[in-house]
């Protein structure tokens, strides 16, 4: 017997006897977690219908059943890292023990996924054991893309929300892109004006977040240890921009726009880039990093750097003339330079550590391009993050085939989508390894973990975004958190259609998902 609790803890076991959440509780907890203790009061509320009183530590709790919260540092190794936590269940306590908060956040997590399945399936019985914990990979994110198509703050509230749950830390923001600028930045107000829309009249379409909205998603999910990693792309996935601020284009000329919905910036005139060879390029982008890196505390920002389209600055004479001064051969290593300058930048002037796509990093046509030093390499592709690990970087792998969940789950949805597009069912998802199983046993430590990516290009609301979220992201919770050796899929499936069963998810409550 096992609990029910998605993602899988490392050891768990079940004893006689019950804590039952019928009637008076109470929760004791230190300041230094009394947000989390709060939640976890207002989570038992909503699922047992019954208040639980939040009293101080060691004071006595009479008569009252308890979970108690202890920092106990040391009582974990090192190796444990901050997020570990202990829970023992007993008859009449509930005892939390972590490193720091947010090992206590994700003891809260599991206890609300206990009580969730103890109300839908034991009369709110909880059973006796304990739980001793800790994530696999530092590193569990979900990438969200607002670009392409722009969900509101409430939406992504509860996204958040539904990352706590999963005990996923990290939630990477794509803000911009050819077909949208997300982001406002007071510097330069056409973005927000001009390049967060598309379309006209009544066909209007767009939206971005104000930087008072975008401190709030911050807070929030900082709240719930989760830390927002801001993406600005570039040299390319700009276009938007470049309708605002045309000048910062190789031609320098207004870009033509067309009608067709998503693509409305790209179909009459492709996929554009920054100039490389304009130094007004670089103070913009500049400055774009310098308000973003101060609404966004996390000490990381992504800066993009995939897909740029190709020989456009072969044509442009102040990119030859770059080329020329910076004593460059190629395109691709002009794209080197160009990263290598903005992710100095980061470092050096914002003294953040930047994170870059690397399918171009590591395969330049003549392959000198390079890692720019600190920077944390994104792997898309098969063999990028390992290339990358052996190239002495750490590395977020986001293997497309695996992660990708703007991809089809299903056959039937494959005519939906491009053909590029692979399938990507539950079960494949499930049985991802974020270490690529041809890395080095002495370099696997520079695998930080994974990140699914929400490319919204085909989601065009919430519906369509939930359904392709939803359930995958629950199996991706277990590939960035359990032991591989505890991933058994049937197994998951039971766990997984009784929470669905439960209505434990707040995304995707209203889709058959599993079906
Ligand atoms: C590739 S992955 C992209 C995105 C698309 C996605 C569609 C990456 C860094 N770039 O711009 O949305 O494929 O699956």
């Amino acid at each position: 017997m096992k609990y029910c609790l998605i993602p899988q803890p490392v050891q768990q076991e079940i004893r006689s006897g019950a804590f039952s959440l019928d009637g008076e509780l109470s929760i004791a907890a230190p300041a230094s977690v009394a947000g989390t203790a709060a939640m976890l009061a207002a989570a038992l509320r909503r699922l047992t219908g019954h208040a639980a009183i939040l009293i101080p530590p060691g004071s006595s709790t009479p008569h009252r059943r308890c979970i108690a919260f202890h920092e106990e540092a040391e009582r974990f190794s090192d190796g444990d890292g901050a997020e570990a936590y202990r829970l023992t269940i007993a008859p009449s306590s509930v005892t939390v023990e972590a490193a720091g908060p947010a090992g206590a956040f994700y003891a809260v997590q599991t206890i609300i996924q206990l009580a969730a399945a103890a109300v839908a399936q034991d009369r709110g019985q909880i059973p006796c054991g304990w739980i001793h914990d800790r994530p696999r990979f530092p590193w569990r994110g979900l990438m969200l893309d607002s670009a392409r198509h722009f969900q509101p703050v409430a939406w992504i509230k509860r996204l958040i929300d539904q990352l706590a749950l999963l005990k996923l830390n990290r939630l990477h923001w794509h803000l911009t892109d050819d077909q949208g600028w997300r982001a406002q930045v007071e510097r330069y107000p056409r973005l927000t004006q001009i390049a967060a829309w598309r379309g006209s009249g009544g066909d209007r379409y767009g939206g971005f977040y104000t930087q008072e909205q975008m401190r709030d998603i911050v807070a929030y999910a900082a709240a719930r240890h989760i830390q927002v990693v801001p993406e600005i792309e570039m040299p390319g996935h700009c276009n938007a921009a470049l309708y605002a601020y045309p000048e910062l284009s190789c031609s320098g000329k207004p870009l033509e726009v067309g009608d067709r919905g998503w693509s409305a910036y790209t179909d009459k005139v492709g996929r554009l880039a920054f100039c490389a060879g304009r130094e007004a390029v670089f103070e913009f982008l500049e400055g774009v990093l310098d308000e973003i890196a101060g609404v966004f505390d996390a000490p990381y920002l992504h800066i993009g750097g995939d897909e740029r389209p190709k020989g456009l600055w072969e044509q442009c004479p102040r990119c030859r003339a770059a080329l020329v001064r910076h004593g460059l051969r190629s395109e691709s290593e002009l794209q080197g330079w160009f990263m290598w300058r903005m992710a100095d930048y980061c470092r050096r002037s914002l003294g953040r550590t930047p994170i870059l796509w690397v399918d171009e990093m590591l395969w330049g046509d003549d392959r000198k391009v390079g890692l720019p030093a600190g920077a944390i390499a994104q792997g898309w592709h098969a063999g990028e993050s390992a290339q990358a690990a052996r190239l002495g970087a750490a590395t977020i792998n986001s293997n497309h085939e695996w992660t990708y969940f703007d991809y089809p789950a299903f056959e039937r949805d494959q005519p939906t989508r491009p053909d590029w597009m692979c399938l990507l069912p539950l079960e494949k998802v499930y049985q991802f390894d974020p270490v690529p199983a041809e890395l080095e046993e002495s370099l696997r430590p520079r695998v930080l973990g994974s990140e699914a990516a929400m490319w919204t290009e085909y989601t065009p609301n919430r519906a369509e975004l939930e359904k392709q979220l939803m359930p995958r992201l629950v199996a991706f919770s277990e590939v960035v958190w359990s032991p591989m050796e505890a991933r058994c899929f049937d197994e998951f499936m039971k766990r997984l259609t009784l929470h669905q069963g439960a209505g434990t998810f707040p995304l995707g409550r209203e889709l058959s998902a599993v079906a």
